[in-house]
């Protein structure tokens, strides 16, 4: 029996930093209310998908940094989404910035949960590679402080739901070829990435025009690699005077955009995936089993930055 999940990337437009989680959850609910109509089984929200992108400012209030964050989950405001979800029977995967209490320490999450059709959260994945600076750095047009305002979280586990295996990623993850490989290892059919990508980069101005590329190069590759599928959502358009990429998509096993939005503000772009496609690549070019050759990867996990031979003698790179 075919195993159809009909997905939606539920791409939202841009939300000012005095928008209320209320304000936020109506255009989250009406997102999937559309998705719904169109017959989905599963709408995938963006990252920090409840507030403005924070980390474009640096904070020293900690009251004020932490008004970004949820205590809990769902709490009051996100409710609403959970009772929609679980009485039109459809799922979602959403992202948020986390705040909870492990053995009496605060720990910051950028957090993304799945909620299947009986609103019962069935994954949640934090945040790996968190990009930008944890010093403020006044020379930016615009602050990118994740490494200050939040910590990494510690691995990239699959969830057996929507009659397939499901995983996450977030934002900055989609760059690096380790995040879909750790999901393919187990098996992964469908990886869920919420981002928040301005178009300016600081760092590296040359690659602003590039933005869009890069955000597809990365997502179909990591498709394509792992033979899954990959629904990469945007908060996109002007945000607070920064300007993000839009480019939401849905790619196929083959690497290829099966479905994508237009526009840079709220919208659904939704395709019916036959997780069964995935099986075609798993089982020929990217058969592990047979074609992989692990003992010579051990770099990978044993070194973290690059060292280069110079005059025969290991050199770190800088
Ligand atoms: N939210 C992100 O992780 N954004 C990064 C930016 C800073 C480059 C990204 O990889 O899209």
């Amino acid at each position: 029996m075919a195993r159809f999940v009909t997905v939606a990337a539920g791409q939202l437009g841009p939300i000012a930093r005095t928008a209320t989680r209320t304000e936020v959850v109506a255009r989250l609910m009406a997102l999937m209310r559309e998705a719904n109509g169109c017959g989905c089984d599963l709408i995938v929200y963006p990252e920090l998908a409840l507030t403005t992108f924070f980390p474009r400012w640096y904070f020293e209030d900690q009251a004020e940094i932490d008004s970004f964050f949820e205590r809990e989950m769902p709490a009051a405001e996100t409710q609403a989404l959970f009772d929609l979800a679980r009485e039109l029977g459809i799922g979602f995967c959403l992202g948020y910035a986390e705040l909870t209490v492990e053995a009496g320490i605060v720990r910051r999450y950028n957090t993304s949960i799945l909620v299947d059709q009986s609103g019962t959260i069935t994954l949640k994945y934090r945040k790996v590679h968190l990009p930008g600076h944890a010093e403020h750095e006044p020379w930016r047009k615009f602050q990118h402080l994740e490494k200050r305002y939040f910590e990494p979280g510690s691995g990239f586990d699959v969830a057996s739901a929507f009659g397939g295996v499901m995983g996450m990623a977030i934002c900055n993850d989609r760059r690096w070829s380790e995040t879909y490989r750790v999901m393919g290892l187990q098996g992964v059919e469908m990886v869920m990435i919420g981002y928040n990508t301005p178009v300016h980069n600081p760092p590296a101005p040359e690659h602003d025009d590039l933005s869009l590329f890069h955000n597809h190069l990365v997502m179909q590759a990591g498709a394509y690699q792992n033979g899954t599928f990959v629904v990469g959502v945007a908060k996109a358009g002007l945000e607070e005077g920064v300007d993000h990429i839009g480019g939401s998509c849905i790619i196929g096993p083959s690497g290829e955009i099966i479905a994508r939005c237009a526009t840079k503000g709220d919208e659904i772009a939704l395709a019916r995936c036959d997780l069964d496609l995935c099986n075609s690549y798993k089982r020929t070019t990217f058969n592990f089993d047979v074609h992989r050759q692990p003992q010579t990867y051990g770099l990978i996990v044993e070194r973290k930055g690059v060292t280069t031979m110079a005059d025969g003698a290991a050199v770190k790179r800088e």
